[in-house]
């Protein structure tokens, strides 16, 4: 090892281990670790799995490959030998910026765990050069600007069996497609997950600090964001022309490896299954249709083929987020395609005597979704309580009819990026108490509830998380100049900014702390507030809530009668690297969504994983995590979702009747706009989340909010009970195993894929 990466510094930089800079260590470890790959087999398989997602939030991935593939603790020592640290190299790896949140780091997690179960299974997606957004926070605001990943060497490596040509109304244009390998853990072959492109995207488009382009050159435009701005004509189309290239692309693909491979097209399903993760590539069904008609195949028949072959995963109840395209704009943009989608819709009309289930409504926009379970043969939740909703409210017309189509996968994370890399410490102790069985068998880590009275277990906890603590601290102050005191209590809620998560529940929480602190009331330890949260662009509401949570933390920092007890922070531009530093360092982890509207959440298991424990509703996978833990070592409050889809169903919740008949709410809700904030923060933001949480409050912050102080509060006061604690944290960390990708990914092979 330590040869071959000399010889490849002295090769590439005319350097060894001893002059080479960070930089070219990185370069030549990522040179690497690809060659180790690319020496592998593919996995195979007669049936192969064709996951198709616009996010694939993989991270970096330096560090995880050689886990992966077994040479993480060589290369660590031979660094050592040199002085250097395998985590400081990784700091030159810049983190593809492919997705946008759980949704997209699902599709990364399950890439792993596809390959570590050595199941044949490649992932379709975009090549986006400026993904989403980078983060910036200015004046207390978000602003957005590109964020250029790509550099001249990376994971991508271009593969020339992506030449696809794809029609749109007015030109075609012809794919280009790089290519990621995926190793699976402690296995032989690799998978893939293939990103398309095209080589006449210009960059130049857009200018620096900035996410704004010209949206009518398409073939400039297509990949250079992730869910550009849709605000307007130009944006929505050029959504539907991703959306079209990336599932054309893919279908292509598919159909020419099956055929590759001496698959009968007739029965395309015994050797293909492809996963449609949420809506964004669901115009893979009628694309799959017209490619197979140009085969010879009659309408009938590529209709019954596809039907057997596409299964779809719903990731959301919320209606906002339930993709229905206007026709004329397909019509616009892939007119070959409508033919076979009133066709589609023609024949559920036949059938199906609700017209709530058709695929073009009254409107005349096509519900994606509507599409997906007709003629998919499997259609998933990603939570026992979100399949329950789907099933029972939200799409129970069509349950109604496919009773048998419909089934639950609750949502898993790679326990190797998420305990293994991200927290090693923790891994060793756990090793040394259980050993490292539960490496390979996740389940094993119930072996620890052995030490869950043990007091050296749980002071060695302690000081693990304490650690972390401190690591997170340093990095707060080397990243963005704030302090915070590892001695204070790490409540942290990080994840997509939206008002159904309720970040400005939290934040009303801040204020009631800060009251208390001004009242006297001090707490006994001090509380640390941390936030992570990107808000979609045209997200008005959503950015206003950031700028409440950046006054807050300007406010408590400078006020020295709370900062010495209570901080807000905010990390800018939250993503997979921080999370990884942050997660380890959680002590409460807040999962407070309004119950019903969080699909499953997966950073609740990453906490619960890394020993946080959860402060949350009972809403989407954290239900589980109460099944699996006992109502001892979780924190639960708040309405149930049958009493919050009651009040929807009845338009039965009212924000201002709480405002006024509480005086402790409208106190909260008032500072808001009280003199403190509007100092530091500015009035039209300010005002219209006054107003709108007044007004509106459409995810019912005020309805739970007095709970969620109460329990809040009890569970800072057990804090103090250091060893009471860590036992919480013992045995969160015990009942995870549930919570590993690869269970995920065995019942989707089991009772979906059928691959192996
Ligand atoms: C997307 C958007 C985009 C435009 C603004 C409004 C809006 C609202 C919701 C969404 C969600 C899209 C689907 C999604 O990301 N769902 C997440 O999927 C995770 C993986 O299954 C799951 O853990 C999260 O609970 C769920 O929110």
């Amino acid at each position: 090892m330590e040869q071959r990466l000399n010889t490849l510094l002295k090769d590439s930089f005319g350097h060894d281990l001893n002059t080479a800079s960070e930089k070219e260590i990185y370069e030549a470890l990522l040179t690497l670790t690809k060659e180790e790959m690319q020496g592998r087999p593919r996995i195979a398989g007669k049936k192969k799995l064709y996951y198709i997602s616009a996010e694939f939030l993989i991270g970096k991935l330096l560090s995880n490959n050689l886990i992966n593939i077994g040479l993480f603790d060589e290369v660590s020592s031979v660094l050592k030998k040199y002085n250097k640290d395998i985590t400081e190299i990784e700091a030159y790896e810049p983190e593809p910026s492919l997705g946008n949140g759980g949704l997209g780091r699902l599709a990364a997690c399950f890439l792993d765990s596809i390959a570590s179960l050595d199941l044949p299974g490649d992932g379709i997606g975009l090549n986006y050069h400026y993904g989403l957004f980078e983060q910036k926070f200015k004046n207390n605001l978000q602003n957005e600007v590109k964020n250029p990943w790509i550099t001249e060497k990376s994971w991508l490596t271009k593969d020339p069996e992506g030449k696809f040509e794809v029609p749109f109304r007015r030109f075609t244009v012809t794919s280009t497609l790089y290519d990621i390998d995926v190793p699976g853990y402690n296995r032989e072959g690799v998978n893939k997950l293939h990103l398309f492109d095209l080589d006449t995207v210009d960059e130049t488009l857009v200018g620096d600090d900035t996410i704004d382009f010209d949206k009518e050159e398409i073939e400039k435009n297509l990949t250079l964001f992730l869910y550009p701005d849709d605000s307007d004509d130009a944006g929505r189309k050029l959504r539907i022309y991703q959306q079209y290239f990336m599932v054309s692309c893919g279908a292509q693909l598919i159909l020419k490896e099956t055929k590759e491979r001496g698959g009968d097209l007739h029965r395309l399903n015994e050797y293909v299954t492809i996963q449609i993760n949420d809506t964004h590539p669901s115009m893979v069904i009628p694309e799959l249709i017209r490619l197979i008609q140009i085969e010879g195949f009659t309408m009938d028949e590529a209709i019954s083929i596809v039907r057997k072959t596409c299964a779809y995963t719903n990731h959301t109840i919320l209606s906002e987020a339930l993709e229905k395209w206007p026709m004329d704009y397909m019509e616009a943009v892939v007119p070959h395609l409508l033919p076979i989608i009133r066709e589609l819709d023609n024949r559920v009309r036949k059938e199906v005597a609700d017209p709530s289930t058709y695929i073009i409504d009254d409107d005349n926009r096509v519900h994606m979704a509507h599409m997906d379970i007709h003629y998919g043969y499997s259609i998933n939740g990603v939570a026992a309580l979100h399949t329950e909703i789907l099933k029972n409210s939200e799409l129970n017309n069509f349950y109604r009819l496919y009773p048998g189509k419909f089934n639950n996968k609750t949502n898993g994370i790679t326990f190797r990026r998420w305990l293994l890399h991200c927290n090693p410490a923790l891994a060793e102790l756990i090793t040394e108490k259980i050993g490292d069985g539960f490496k390979t068998n996740v389940n094993k880590l119930t072996k620890l509830l052995e030490y869950k009275d043990d007091p050296e277990t749980l002071m060695r906890l302690g000081e693990i998380k304490k650690k972390k603590k401190e690591e997170l601290a340093a990095f707060f102050k080397e990243t963005q100049d704030l302090t915070i005191d590892p001695n204070s209590i790490f409540d942290v809620q990080v994840k997509r900014l939206h008002e159904y998560k309720r970040q400005q529940m939290n934040c009303l929480y801040a204020i009631y702390k800060i009251m208390e602190i001004k009242k006297g009331n001090k707490p006994k330890t001090p509380l640390t507030m941390i936030f992570g949260a990107k808000a979609a662009p045209a997200y008005i509401i959503a950015k206003d809530i950031i700028h409440l949570i950046l006054c807050l933390q300007e406010y408590t920092a400078n006020d020295p009668e709370i900062a010495p007890y209570f901080r807000v922070v905010m990390a800018e531009n939250y993503n997979v690297t921080k999370a990884a530093k942050i997660i380890p360092a959680a002590e409460i982890s807040e999962q407070i969504s309004l119950a019903s509207k969080e699909a499953s959440g997966t950073s609740n298991m990453k906490f619960m994983l890394n020993g946080a424990v959860t402060l949350g509703t009972e809403d989407g996978a954290n239900v589980e995590i109460k099944d699996l833990v006992g109502d001892d070592n979780i924190y639960i409050f708040g309405e149930k979702s049958d009493t919050v889809i009651d009040l929807y169903d009845t338009a039965g919740y009212c924000s201002k009747d709480f405002y006024e008949k509480d005086e402790l709410i409208k106190k909260l809700v008032d500072f808001i706009v009280g003199e403190e904030m509007m100092k530091l923060g500015d009035k039209e933001h300010l005002e219209r989340l006054y107003k709108e949480i007044l007004n509106k409050d459409w995810f019912m912050t005020l309805l739970d909010i007095k709970d969620y102080i109460r329990v809040k509060e009890k569970m800072l006061s057990d804090y103090e009970d250091k060893t009471a604690w860590n036992k919480m944290a013992l045995v969160n960390i015990a009942k995870a195993g549930f919570f590993s990708s690869d269970r995920t990914i065995e019942q989707y092979n089991k009772e979906v894929w059928h691959l192996k």
